[in-house]
């Protein structure tokens, strides 16, 4: 049975930043939030249309990133050690699969403003979403894979099924579906109800990934909780009829997760109520501010705090990022100017941190900042 415990209302295309001069309608839609009590996956209640969402103007770039460069980087030299031929689903600008010979490697991503940046770098690329008939097509192509990796894309794909039995075609026997998403045990524990969005048509607990993955003929043989993005995990599966070594983080994570009962329906209750108290103390805060007139402005034009501004109607002055194709648009649903941090309009006063999930780097960055951040992650709290 399927339970919707969290309505985070009328909410816009997370990324859906606007030109200052459009006219055309924007989008909005119902985001409310279910837990199934069959497989425990906890998924939004109407999936948007991926055509939508990951188009040829998709705004999030992996590359301007430092952090995940990084983080791309290390991982690839420990998979040329290991593997051959490798298959990555959800490439963006290439930030991950550049590290591996264009011999060797095949992207998949949708968005075709980044498909043509990884074919330019000379990787065969399939600009389309990730299904079983691309699985069959690629396999056509290029042949199985030795390892199928996938970033903060899995829980953006609405049939979970179909997809994991997609890369259940394309491995060799004895390969590794090995793929990172954010961490429901995080997202409960951190209140970080931001993380549901539109284009997070699920965020995983391990137990219901083993649920999905078995029904795939596939199976868990190791999980690395990992802090990107907020905390997730990275998910190490492969065919179920593999000769596995289950490496003991699996049942580790399966008994932490136990713990925090997400496999029960009143622990998404309580985090609802959680959450109504975190957005009660955020809007209080706001008004008291905006009452003696001090400024707000906002640090990080995210697809969280998208969610937190129109759940919230919070409205600041302005907000920074250093995303250049985010730069002089404006935030989806509350229309507030996006500005590069070189601007001429500085922060001062109390400025609302949008991208929490880079806050340790943040805060040394800004560690002689004239104003206060406000962050709402785990509870509000002005920094
Ligand atoms: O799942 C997704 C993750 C991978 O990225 C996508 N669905 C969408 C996107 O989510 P997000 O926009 O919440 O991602 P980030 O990485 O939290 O976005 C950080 C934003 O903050 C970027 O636009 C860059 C900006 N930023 C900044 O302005 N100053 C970041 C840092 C560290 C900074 O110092």
């Amino acid at each position: 049975m399927k339970h919707i415990f969290l309505d985070l209302g009328r909410q816009p295309l997370a990324n859906g930043f606007r030109e200052p001069n459009q006219q055309d309608p924007e989008f909005f839609f119902d985001l409310k939030v279910l837990f199934d009590d069959f497989n425990y996956l906890v998924s939004l209640e109407n999936f948007v249309q991926p055509e939508l969402m990951f188009n040829d103007q998709y705004a999030y770039t992996t590359s301007n990133s430092e952090t995940m460069c990084r983080h791309f980087a290390k991982l690839a030299y420990e998979f040329n050690l290991q593997y051959n031929k490798v298959l990555e689903i959800g490439s963006n600008d290439g930030a991950f699969i550049k590290h591996f010979k264009q011999e060797n490697a095949v992207a998949v991503e949708p968005c075709k403003n980044f498909a043509e940046i990884t074919r330019q770098l000379g990787y065969r690329t399939y600009d389309s979403f990730w299904n079983f008939d691309l699985s069959e097509q690629i396999v056509r192509d290029f042949g199985l894979v030795d390892v199928v990796y996938s970033a903060n894309c899995m829980c953006h794909i609405p049939d979970l099924i179909e997809a994991f039995h997609g890369v259940a075609h394309i491995l060799k026997s004895g390969g590794q579906f090995i793929f990172e998403d954010p961490s429901l045990l995080q997202v409960i524990k951190n209140n970080a109800f931001d993380q549901f969005y539109d284009e997070h048509a699920h965020i995983f607990s391990l137990t219901a990934l083993q649920v999905l993955l078995n029904e795939a003929g596939m199976t868990i043989v190791d999980v690395k909780p990992i802090p990107t993005h907020g905390g997730s995990n990275r998910v190490i599966a492969q065919h179920i009829n593999s000769p596995n070594i289950i490496n003991k983080n699996v049942e580790r994570m399966f008994d932490l997760e136990a713990a925090y009962k997400l496999h029960q329906k009143d622990t998404f209750i309580e985090f609802a109520k959680r959450v109504e108290h975190n957005k009660k103390h955020l809007v209080e805060l706001v008004n008291n501010i905006r009452d003696k007139k001090y400024a707000l402005s906002g640090y990080g034009a995210t697809s969280k705090s998208t969610v937190v501004y129109n759940y919230c109607g919070i409205e600041p002055d302005f907000i920074t990022d250093t995303t250049p194709n985010k730069q002089g648009k404006l935030m989806p649903g509350i229309h507030t100017p996006i500005i590069s941090p070189e601007s001429r309009m500085q922060h001062k006063d109390y400025v609302f941190l949008g991208a929490w999930n880079f806050m340790d780097e943040i805060l040394v960055k800004e560690r002689f900042r004239q104003y206060k951040f406000i962050t709402h992650i785990p509870q509000v709290t002005i920094l």
